[in-house]
């Protein structure tokens, strides 16, 4: 394609896969928001209390009250932090595997260490001893270091160290620096438990701090330990969007988010036993592509296609084609089950973290991690034959995307721009320079998911449309990165065109597209890093660079987790959809005013569910950045 695709073409490309649907009786996503409309009004604005079984209570202009005495402040605050505590477990044990993983490594085992050089680095940070130790010797060590993070009885978490110094400061002098993550999650718990805290200030201090342990935490060691294992992305071109399915091959995808399965998956797929297989069954060769964050982790270490972000992810079995959508843990559909009955697709869960019906479970685990990718690759194999070719309906839709700029990467293609001599870790400050020169005018980092309640990618892709057009350069992650792939916006060539002039030299110049890809939701803390280096080498407080955080199609309690360790990270942070809070004033000034959150760590939430008036204010928020900083 030599422009983007539309959000008409990619509903288009969606109608046709839902007709394929209706001829098998396939239920969709579509339907079922049909079926739930319209959704709980006390549910919605965060009123509804089901903490303790006297209620539930609902909250009115009758009742103000919970049974308990319980007001409204207390309940939608307790509920915030219930669902923030929700998402930073589910991320922080993601990370958790992830060093499990680390401490199976070994030279002939099914893991290896890919990235020698960040584990020494990320070693010396946390003062452990790298001479003389075989590099297996030091990531058992590290790992066991990596888990203590989870449960230390006493201090802080590791890598709060990695923050500029006036954060750590804020952080201090608010109470804010987390503790052991697993120890934040309870006190979290706890905190909401019947007759604990009903007071707002109380209950956002936390889901704050426990925002901080996931950002800072688990998903900063998700992310670090997974480049460790399966090396540190740059960057590679590929291909998005449903049309990358291929229709005489056995078509494999990958969905969920921890890259300890996909990697496997990826190795037996190009196995010349498993391809001589494929080939014996009819096929031309198997092809692998990804859904959601495992799209992005498989994407940008290996180049696998991606199929589709979150909404996408009943398409792929649509198609007709899906031999097989073998899952780990996050962002599954329990529909998938009933879903690919209606198909030849066998649905393959791993995880005991994610079990559902109607699907076959093959237990993954690193141990036996070789085995089992083998089985799951076989099967789907073998099920190619079961095809129905008069079901197969694969939209031709397809874009080239250029992914994988992990912070090393973006340094590295920036700083190499203005110094052809730079062939180590650089710095961030050929960005910063674009930046104060007003070449570029700031940056967004989008993130976050699909929500019905808004148009499936278009606040992700007519946002990042605006915002390109007005010199301010973008990078994501999770399904907001899908969101941008599936449209073009990752393609270099292409996305440059829809570019301000200054955004557009700057694309030329190094050679990326004005979107960057960094990876899938742990990513996130890639951001974090990102930030934090260019408040270093600025010496700006990242409360005061023109940088700002948006999630405008979330709707995961993992996103709400991110808002907070992102917002209390000193970014602004704008949202499209309102987490839950709306029933409360008090809660409210807390998350968006300038008498809460703001006082503690110099930033706060925008809300606003109108997208044009979104992009309208993130644009505002960083001209008012450069003018204090009188840039
Ligand atoms: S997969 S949390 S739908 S971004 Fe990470 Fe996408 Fe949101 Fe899941």
């Amino acid at each position: 394609m030599d422009r983007l695709i539309t959000v008409e073409e990619l509903e288009a490309a969606t109608n046709s896969l839902l007709e394929n649907g209706k001829k098998v009786g396939a239920d969709s996503w579509q339907q079922r928001v049909k079926n739930q409309t319209p959704h709980c009004g006390f549910g919605e604005a965060g009123t509804c209390c089901r903490i303790c079984s006297m209620g539930p209570c609902r909250i009115t202009p009758k009742a103000p009250r919970g049974i308990c005495g319980c007001d409204v402040h207390g309940i939608v605050g307790r509920n915030y932090l219930k669902f923030t505590a929700g998402g930073a477990a589910a991320h922080s044990d993601h990370g958790r595997e992830i060093m499990h993983v680390l401490h199976q490594t070994s030279a002939d085992g099914n893991y290896q260490v890919k990235d020698p050089e960040k584990l020494i680095r990320i070693a010396k940070e946390w003062n452990i001893e790298t001479e003389g130790k075989d590099i297996y010797e030091l990531a058992h060590e590290v790992a066991v270091a990596g888990l203590m993070e989870y449960g230390k009885p006493f201090g802080y978490q590791n890598f709060l160290n990695r923050a500029p110094e006036h954060t750590q400061k804020l952080w201090e002098e608010a109470g804010l620096r987390p503790e052991a993550i697993d120890r934040e999650v309870s006190r979290s718990l706890h905190m909401t438990h019947m007759g604990c805290s009903s007071m707002p200030e109380a209950l956002i201090h936390q889901a704050l701090r426990v925002g901080l342990s996931d950002g800072w935490g688990g998903s900063m060691m998700g992310t670090e330990f997974s480049d460790v294992l399966f090396g540190t992305p740059k960057p590679v071109d590929t291909t998005a969007n449903i049309g990358v399915m291929e229709k005489d091959m056995v078509n494999i995808i990958v969905h969920g988010h921890d890259p300890s399965l996909s990697e496997m998956i990826v190795h037996y797929a190009n196995d010349p036993e498993m391809i001589a297989l494929a080939k014996s069954v009819g096929a031309k060769g198997i092809n692998i592509a990804g859904v959601c964050c495992t799209a992005n982790e498989v994407a940008m270490r290996h180049g696998i296609p991606m199929a589709g972000n979150f909404l996408s992810q009943e398409n792929v079995v649509l198609t007709g084609a899906c031999e097989a959508i073998v899952v780990d843990v996050q962002c599954i559909f329990p529909a998938l089950g009933p879903l690919s009955k209606c198909f030849h697709t066998k649905f393959v869960t791993t995880s005991p973290i994610a079990r559902i019906p109607d699907s076959e479970f093959v237990q993954f685990s690193a141990e036996t991690a070789g085995e089992n990718a083998k089985a799951i690759v076989k099967m789907a194999v073998e099920n190619f034959v079961n095809r129905k070719t008069e079901l197969v309906n694969i939209p031709d839709q397809k874009t080239n995307a250029r992914v994988g700029y992990s912070v090393e990467a973006i340094v590295k293609v920036l700083d190499g721009v203005a110094n052809s001599q730079v062939d180590t870790y650089g710095t961030t400050k050929p960005l910063l320079e674009c930046v104060t020169s007003g070449v570029l005018r700031g940056a967004v980092a989008m993130v976050g998911c699909n929500n019905p309640k808004i148009r499936p990618d278009y606040a992700h892709i007519e946002l990042m449309k605006k915002l390109i057009a007005n010199d301010i350069i973008i990078i994501v992650s999770g399904c907001s990165a899908q969101a941008a792939a599936k449209a073009g916006l990752l393609d270099p060539v292409v996305a440059k065109e829809y570019c301000g002039a200054g955004l557009k030299r700057v694309c030329e110049l190094a050679n990326i597209p004005p979107v960057l890809h960094m990876g899938s939701c742990v990513d996130i803390s890639r951001m974090l890093i990102l930030a934090s280096e260019l408040s270093k080498d600025s010496g700006i407080p990242i409360a005061q660079l023109p940088v700002v955080g948006c999630a405008p199609e979330w709707m995961s309690e993992k996103a709400v987790s991110i808002g907070n360790y992102v917002v209390a990270t000193g970014l602004d942070t704008f949202l499209g959809v309102d987490p839950y809070v709306r029933g409360s004033s008090e809660i409210c000034e807390w998350l968006t005013g300038e008498t809460g959150i703001k006082k503690w760590v110099e930033a706060n939430f925008t809300v606003e569910t109108d997208i044009e008036k979104l992009g309208d204010k993130m644009i505002e928020c960083i001209e008012s950045k450069r003018a204090a900083l009188g840039i």
